[in-house]
């Protein structure tokens, strides 16, 4: 299915592929529920797409990480849309997590990177991430691709539910053309990151934060540092800070913020506020040209201004390259950490 699929085009005004997925759209538009059944990464890539899909569609989603799911007996209805992610299509859990669903008569629907792995043969239809080999074990390019194929699901769930305007549908398609661009910008912070991670790069804790999909997007910064600079860090919703980790703050303590000018940003910049006055280290994502969090943060890292569906594709960049630069300079081999293989198959 993947491959007879691809090169059909949904009529996203002629704009988007979303390979054998369009096949489903009936399916979709019955559907109740999406569960999307994932590991790490691909799982916080799951998390944006519950966002994204339930913001934009009006559509229930459940993420769930495939290995409690396969093991807790959970409840599946034959109407269910279950979305599998994985980067590798290899994944025991993930694929035992569809097998379960599978059983109980759920649509099972992929999104992987490797063509010809196991995954997408256990699923209905998906599509392929085609990002390219990933070199490292540590999921990076898969997890923005896997983001970009949810907010384009999102997108079209929208379409097919009549829940979004054709005008909002037509700018957000629009400044999709951009996001390469605003992409490269993003990967522009590099120079004020080396700097960022020079200084941090001896810390033993991190906490990131973000709200929105800031907070996904936060899980996985945090993930990265540990995976490939094995400093331990924590990433929450920021406005979870108070209910435990405002703790572990003190003037040792870094706390990466993801401060956009979205929706948010006025709650994130009282988070802000609490951080600084227990004499934590901010350091702050901002849209390009902010001022007020500049103010307040030790370090800010700009990225260009996008419609907030985009912002876990920007905001995850720098986040990325700080791990890798902590992680280098630290002596770290950030292809092949410690302890992590690239499939885990048992
Ligand atoms: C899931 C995953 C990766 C992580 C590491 C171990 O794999 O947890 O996110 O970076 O490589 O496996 P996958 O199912 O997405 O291949």
């Amino acid at each position: 299915i993947y491959d007879s699929m691809r090169g059909r085009i949904y009529p996203l005004e002629g704009k988007v592929q979303l390979g054998g997925l369009v096949e489903y759209s009936e399916k979709l538009r019955n559907a109740n529920r999406i569960i999307i059944v994932a590991c790490g990464t691909s799982w916080h890539a799951g998390l944006v797409g519950e966002y994204l899909i339930e913001e934009f569609a009006r559509l229930p989603v459940e993420v769930e990480y495939a290995s409690e799911f396969r093991y807790r007996n959970p409840v599946i209805y034959e109407n269910d849309i279950v979305i599998a992610i994985s980067q590798s299509g290899e994944t025991a859990d993930t694929m035992a997590a569809i097998e379960l669903a599978k059983e109980k008569g759920a649509t099972i629907l992929g999104i992987c990177n490797v063509v010809g792995s196991s995954i997408p043969r256990l699923t209905h239809g998906g599509a392929y991430t085609h990002a390219g080999p990933e070199i490292g074990v540590a999921s990076t390019k898969a997890f923005t691709a896997q983001v970009t194929v949810l907010t384009l699901i999102a997108f079209y769930a929208a379409q097919i539910k009549g829940t979004l305007s054709q005008s909002k549908l037509t700018s957000l398609l629009t400044e999709l053309e951009s996001i390469p661009s605003l992409v490269e910008k993003a990967l522009a912070t590099n120079d004020i990151i080396v700097k960022i991670a020079e200084e941090f790069k001896d810390s033993t804790n991190c906490i990131f934060l973000g709200r929105g999909t800031g907070f996904p997007v936060a899980l996985e910064g945090a993930l990265k540092l540990k995976e490939i600079s094995y400093i331990h860090a924590e990433g929450y919703p920021a406005a979870e800070m108070k209910h435990g980790p405002i703790a572990l703050i003190d003037e040792q303590m870094p706390v990466i913020v993801i401060a956009t000018k979205n929706s948010s940003y006025e709650k994130v910049i009282s988070n802000i506020q609490e951080v600084k006055a227990r004499k934590g280290k901010i350091i702050a994502i901002v849209t390009e040209g902010d001022t007020e969090v500049k103010n307040m943060a030790d370090y800010v890292i700009e990225i260009p201004h996008a419609d907030e569906a985009f912002l876990p594709l920007l905001a995850t960049i720098p986040l990325q390259l700080i791990s890798y630069h902590i992680a280098v300079m630290r002596g770290c081999n950030v292809d092949q950490p410690r302890n992590l293989a690239k499939s885990v198959t048992v």
